[in-house]
């Protein structure tokens, strides 16, 4: 398939999405959503090799969110159907995905661009990136998981003045109050950001999946259904190939190869 508005590259075992609408900040259109998701259709397919997902964006932006100019003139969208239809889907689509998600913000990252990066597992950005919940600005309320994502990852205070006063956080910042894993220097990100995606997909990625699951689970469980959980877990990652491959290179003072079997 031929992609106008990202670009998906496979190269050994990772995946690379680059969100690819430069002149716009790499806003979202109906049709990049209709490109991304065609994109995770193959990186999720059952016969695919790839073992992990890197997601980044072109130009000096990561993401803006929507494309405003595309609402232009509607006087009475229907954003619910908006989010229903495309947003909401994305973002369950990534949190659900069984390989780990690597994001490097390599710039502005707002609106759903900010949701999008903190619905990733690790987060990169690059020293001179930035976060801004943009919607109070427009009228509109955080989405895509802004209204989650936010308070579990900065707590209510910090949430409620980014999404009200909807002000723009450096990197730095962001790095700080842990929204993010990582602040890197510009012209570094895109090089460890590859280099952790590489990292991490030969590591048990079965196991990494379930952590990824465990951890999604978590944001809303007791410690009761957690504890059952993990047992549940675990028990399916004892059974897996690199488990056994672990526990034997450990004895045998080796490094492990681990096939995410
Ligand atoms: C843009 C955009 C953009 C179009 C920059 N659209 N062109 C979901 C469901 C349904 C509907 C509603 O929304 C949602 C979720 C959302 O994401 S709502 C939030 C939408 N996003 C925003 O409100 C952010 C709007 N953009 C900005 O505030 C600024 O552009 C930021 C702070 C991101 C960057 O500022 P600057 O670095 O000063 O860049 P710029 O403003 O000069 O933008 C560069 C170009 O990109 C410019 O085009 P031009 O032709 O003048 O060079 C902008 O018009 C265009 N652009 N964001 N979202």
């Amino acid at each position: 398939m031929t992609y106008q508005t990202i670009i998906f590259d496979v190269a050994g075992p990772v995946a690379t999405i680059t969100l690819n609408r430069p002149d716009k900040l790499n806003a979202f259109t109906e049709e990049m959503h209709r490109e991304l998701a065609a994109a995770l259709d193959s990186v999720g397919a059952a016969d695919s090799s790839i073992r992990a997902l890197m997601l980044t964006g072109a130009g000096r932006g990561f993401c803006a969110g929507q494309d405003l100019g595309s609402r232009r003139g509607d006087m009475a969208p229907d954003l619910g159907h908006t989010l229903n239809t495309l947003y909401n889907p994305l973002i369950r689509r990534l949190r659900k995905l069984p390989l780990p998600i690597v994001c490097a913000v390599n710039g502005v990252a707002a609106g759903a661009g900010a949701s999008l990066a903190f619905a990733c597992d690790i987060t990169l950005a690059a020293r001179s990136a930035s976060f801004l919940q943009a919607f109070a600005k427009i009228g509109l309320v955080p989405d895509s998981g802004s209204t989650f994502f936010l308070p579990h990852l900065v707590g209510s205070a910090r949430a409620r003045a980014l999404a009200m006063l909807a002000e723009k956080i450096g990197a730095e910042q962001a790095m700080q109050w842990g929204l993010i894993w990582q602040v890197v220097d510009d012209d570094k990100l895109v090089g460890e950001a590859k280099a952790l995606a590489l990292r991490l997909a030969a590591m048990p990625t079965r196991a990494l999946a379930y952590i990824k699951r465990a951890l999604d689970t978590a944001e809303t469980s007791t410690l009761d259904r957690q504890l059952d959980l993990e047992a549940e877990l675990q028990a399916m990652a004892g059974r897996t190939e690199d488990y056994r491959e672990g526990v034997a290179a450990f004895f045998e003072k080796r490094t492990p190869t681990f096939k995410g079997r």
